[in-house]
This record gives structure tokens, sequence and C-alpha cells, in this order.
């Protein structure tokens, strides 16, 4: 039996999302993030990222964490990609190719895209005036955003999917990467195939059990 340690409104929401896609059943521990806690040390916090049980599994102090019996995992990617490789197609790769242009992905989208990506859902207010310090981050990682997605762009509008032209765990975990700067219109508005294909990804019923996961938890 699978358990995931990891509160849905983190990035458990990739497995979370997989799970579904695969019909995986899973046992949920919702280890919240110590940082959203006024005290993560008291007596009475509930299960959080600094508990001592949880550093114990995972001495990162960092959710996501799985385990599939016996085999403690971290790293939100990793653990996609272990349960779509054992999945194997559709959702996983068909052949060592596929495999590796998953991995591929995976490292594009956590090297090159994810730090900007937060850093705009973190600070950019959609629909509200902006301007001081954040004002100038929020640009400048927009800034940054523009080469690294137009890579995804382009490989989208020739062909539809990242690999093997259709939805994969690759599509997976560079949409819930791509999602954090969904709210940033400006950028956004540069790239139409990446708009669509996101939309699409979103659109997918397993997708939506995770949001609703993710919605029933306290902000
Ligand atoms: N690269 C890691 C990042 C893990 C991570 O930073 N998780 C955040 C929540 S999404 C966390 O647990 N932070 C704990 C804390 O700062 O207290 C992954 O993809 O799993």
């Amino acid at each position: 039996m699978l358990t995931l340690y990891g509160v849905a409104r983190s990035r458990a929401s990739r497995i979370i999302w997989l799970c579904h896609e695969l019909d995986l059943p899973f046992r949920h521990v919702p280890v919240i993030q110590a940082y959203r806690l006024a005290d993560p040390t008291a007596d009475d916090a509930p299960l959080n990222t600094l508990s001592p049980e949880f550093l114990r599994l995972s001495p990162a102090g960092a959710v996501p964490v799985m385990d599939d019996d016996g085999l403690v995992l971290s790293e939100s990617l990793a653990c996609t990609l272990y349960l779509a490789g054992r999945a194997g197609a559709p959702i996983g790769p068909a052949d060592e190719a596929e495999a590796a242009l998953m991995t591929q992905w995976a490292f594009y989208g956590a090297t090159a895209i994810e730090e900007d990506a937060l850093t705009l859902l973190k600070l950019h207010r959609p629909g509200q005036a902006q301007d001081g310090a954040d004002a100038g981050i929020v640009a400048e990682a927009a800034e940054r955003l523009v080469r690294p997605m137009t890579v995804v762009e382009n490989h989208l509008a020739a062909r539809g999917h990242l690999v093997g032209e259709r939805f994969t765990v690759a599509d997976l975990n560079m949409a819930e990467i791509i999602r954090y700067a969904k709210g940033y219109g400006p950028l956004m508005a540069q790239f139409p195939a990446i708009t669509a294909w996101l939309a699409n990804c979103q659109a997918r019923p397993a997708f939506e059990k995770m949001w609703q996961m993710r919605l029933a938890e306290p902000e």
C-alpha cells in the first residue's frame, strides 16, 4: 500500500493527481508545512515538516514523501516518475527512450522554470495594482521565464504533448510547475500553445479530483 505524506496544498498535489490518473489507491497523511503554522513545535501542533516523527522519515523536512511498501522516496518529481515508470504507458513510458524524455522534461521544469514560476505565484497579486520591490522581482522572474517557456511553447505547438503525442507524466509534472505562473497574464498571453495545453491538462477528471482535495483543505 502506498502512503503519501504531505497536504494536498503542497507539491504532493503532483502525486495525488497521478494516483488518480492511475487509479492507484493511497493512504494520505496530511503533513503540513511548518512555515504555515504559528508554532510548529507546540505540543498541540498538527503533524508538520518539523515534527520529529516526520523528520525521522524525511531528514530534509519537506513534503511530499511517499512510502511504497518500504521504499521511502522524497522529491515530488522522483515520486511521479517512479510511479509512472512502474505503471508504464500510456501515462508512463512505453520504452527507455520515452523514460529518458520524461526525465529530461522533469529536470527542465524543475531547474529552468519552477523557481521563477513560484515567485510569480507568491508575489503577484492578480487584478491588484502592484508597485515597489515586489513588482520589480515579479517583472524580472517573468522576463527570465520567457526563454524556457518559449522552448515548451514551441514543442507543444508542434507536438501537442511533451512526450509521445499523448498525455503522460511529463505533461502532468510540467503542468503542475507552469500552474504557478498561470495567474500572471502578461506572461501567459505570450504562450497560446501552453495556455491551451494547460487548460486541457486541468480539464482531466484526475486533476479535478486532486483540486477538490486541495480546496477542501484550509488555506
Ligand atoms: N524539490 C522538492 C521541494 C519540496 C518542498 O520544498 N516542499 C515544501 C512544500 S511544497 C515544503 O515541504 N516546505 C516545508 C517547509 O519549508 O517547512 C520536491 O519537489 O518535492
